[in-house]
């Protein structure tokens, strides 16, 4: 009797009529017989093999470089679960609308079928996704990405329960792109593009969208977080999660090289992305990372802001519309100070500065997360690691201090609910425009963001040892412009009193927004900074957040009666609080 994967596979091929059909096992053999491939059919570039060993450089189209998520659809039955915060179809429409572009998508193509498991080898927390593709790149960096074939074979057995997602690079037209989650059924359709959040499907459209359902349903929560080890001087680790939009710095905070080594403090990398995460019986949550490798963004990144991941992505890498240097090396903006001779654009043209950048703004890199020198020794851990603290942060050029704490829970998941940041190049759209991005989950939470903030509020009651929750800014300026706050490393120092206030040892002044450190209170010895800086940088402008408060409602507004109560009475309280305070300092 065929397995119901088998089944399904069989029925894809028929609709989309592949040439060939190749089951991956993610064997080292396999890899290297796809990157074969591709070099052959110059969808891969190698990079020079004695800087960069087995490091390759994939051109996409240009007009397929981010996520879309204009065209990045939640059908559900009814439409107020998908919510204000989703495109919505209904089942039947979404897949009347996208089916007729799968018939027949690859004939003349190989069909992959990749089988993959998110989270850890041994975890029970780990679950079974098996993506359908008709492209070497997807299938090769999910081999990277995720724990690829045999592990999620043997672990599926004759069982129906797996994630299926089928993927066709189409024919690459962006109006016939379309990126489809069915969470009633758990089933993914993409088709038409070949970039990492669209079409390595057990990324964000499975360990995300289709996981913040699944979670909802089952108890735990899946969340856009990176996870993080910080390790005292006595050698306790504490680990945090902390969510931040697309392309704020996740990846170099997880990764992070402590300005505070050698006083003790040393970040460990458990993830730089995702968090899954299951309250254990003990009251605390524990995190794994359901994915193995990381898909960073390219520029910005040297031996300054992320070294650690410098030096993992020596080898082993794939890199994706970066630019070619004269020695067959990546380059990007902010790689180094001036740009190499004689490179080659990200589209394959001679590259001069009249072009514009040489690598694309969103070029990233695709790598094994077992090459950081940061890498947790906890970072498989099957039962996870618990999570003490939950940071909040985007980039917000005024208004938001460098860090403050929550004064409650329900406080805190009002923080991350009215997260706002200005826009980044991680997604199609114009860039430096402040949105709101609840809990950095606006373009991946798989149902109404309503019951989602609800789901988060009962999360707190459910534990008896909820993380305590902090917001950061970095990204804070003076008013010539200029970042009041260095950020990578020295960004411990913030971690640091985070630390200190879950130990009850930090000071922090009560403002209307939550608890600010105050001066004395921050670890700044060594560091090259003005006392004006750092007023400028906890300053609590009360005329500025009950302005902030305006935004906050309208965007509460798109919810209607399905916002929790108790987001309301956050609204009502907070600007209680600034009146106050503004009353008080007249
Ligand atoms: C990512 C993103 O690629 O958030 O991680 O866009
Ligand atoms: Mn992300």
């Amino acid at each position: 009797m065929p397995t119901p994967l088998e089944n399904w596979v069989e029925e894809v091929a028929g609709l989309t009529r592949p040439d060939r059909i190749e089951w991956c096992d993610g064997s080292a053999a396999e890899q290297n017989r796809l990157i074969e491939g591709m070099l052959r059919d110059g969808t891969l570039l190698p990079f020079n093999p004695k800087t960069y060993p087995n490091c390759y450089l994939h051109r996409s189209d240009p007009r397929d470089v981010a996520r879309t998520e204009k065209v990045t659809f939640i059908c559900t039955r009814n439409k107020e679960d998908a919510g204000p915060n989703n495109n919505w179809l209904s089942p039947e429409e979404g897949k009347e609308q996208v089916r007729p572009l799968f018939s027949g998508s690859m004939k003349g193509r190989t069909m992959y079928v990749v089988p993959y498991l998110m989270g850890p080898a041994e975890s029970p927390f780990s679950r079974v996704g098996v993506e359908v593709t008709d492209s070497a790149y997807v299938a090769a960096s999910m081999n990277v990405m995720t724990r690829m074939g045999r592990v999620a074979l043997d672990r599926l057995g004759r069982s129906d329960d797996f994630v299926p997602g089928l993927h066709s690079l189409g024919d690459l037209d962006p109006e016939r792109r379309y990126i489809m989650h069915f969470p009633e059924e758990k089933l993914i359709w993409s088709i038409g593009s070949g970039y990492g959040g669209n079409a390595l499907l057990g990324k964000k459209c499975f360990a995300l969208r289709i996981a913040s359902w699944m979670a909802r349903q089952q108890g735990w929560m899946a969340e856009h977080m990176l996870i993080l080890g910080l390790e005292d001087p006595g050698g306790r680790v504490t680990y945090m999660a902390a969510a931040f939009p697309s392309a704020c710095g996740k990846t170099n905070l997880a990764m992070m090289v402590s300005a505070l080594e050698d006083e003790g403090y040393r970040v460990w990398t458990v993830g730089d992305d995702i968090a899954w995460m299951h309250p254990g019986p003990d009251g605390y949550l524990y995190a794994v990372n359901p994915e193995a490798g990381f898909f960073g963004v390219a520029p910005g990144t040297n031996e300054r802001t992320n070294a650690n991941v410098m030096s993992a992505l020596h080898q082993n890498t794939i890199f994706t519309n970066v630019a070619l240097t004269a020695h067959q090396e990546p380059w990007w903006e902010g790689l180094s100070d001036a740009p190499p001779e004689g490179m080659t654009d990200w589209k394959g043209n001679a590259w001069s500065p009249k072009n514009g950048p040489a690598a694309h703004p969103n070029s990233r890199y695709t790598v094994p997360a077992r090459q950081s020198p940061s890498i947790s020794p906890r970072w498989e851990d099957p039962a996870g690691v618990p999570i003490s603290a939950f940071i909040f942060g985007g980039r917000r050029a005024k208004l938001e201090p460098l860090v403050y704490e929550a004064l409650s829970w329900q406080h805190g998941v009002y923080s991350g609910a009215t997260l706002a940041s200005e826009t980044t190049a991680a997604a199609t759209g114009a860039v430096g425009v402040l949105r709101r991005d609840p809990m950095a989950m606006l373009p991946f939470c798989g149902y109404n963001m309503a019951d989602y903030f609800g789901y988060w509020l009962q999360m707190g009651k459910r534990l008896t040892h909820p993380p305590h929750i902090f917001h950061v800014n970095w990204f804070r300026r003076d008013d010539d412009g200029k970042f009041l706050w260095p950020g990578f490393g020295e960004n411990v120092r913030v971690l640091k009193w985070m630390l200190d206030r879950i130990d009850g040892t930090a000071e922090a002044q009560e403002t209307p927004i939550g608890f600010v450190p105050t001066a004395q209170s921050l670890t700044l010895d060594g560091l090259k900074i003005s006392r004006e800086q750092v007023e400028g940088l906890l300053r609590v402008d009360a005329g500025d957040w009950t302005a902030e408060l305006d935004g906050v409602k309208e965007f509460f507004a798109k919810f209607g009666d399905r916002l929790p109560r108790e987001l309301q009475e956050e609204v009502e309280q907070a600007a209680k609080r600034l009146h106050h305070a503004s009353v008080a300092s007249r």
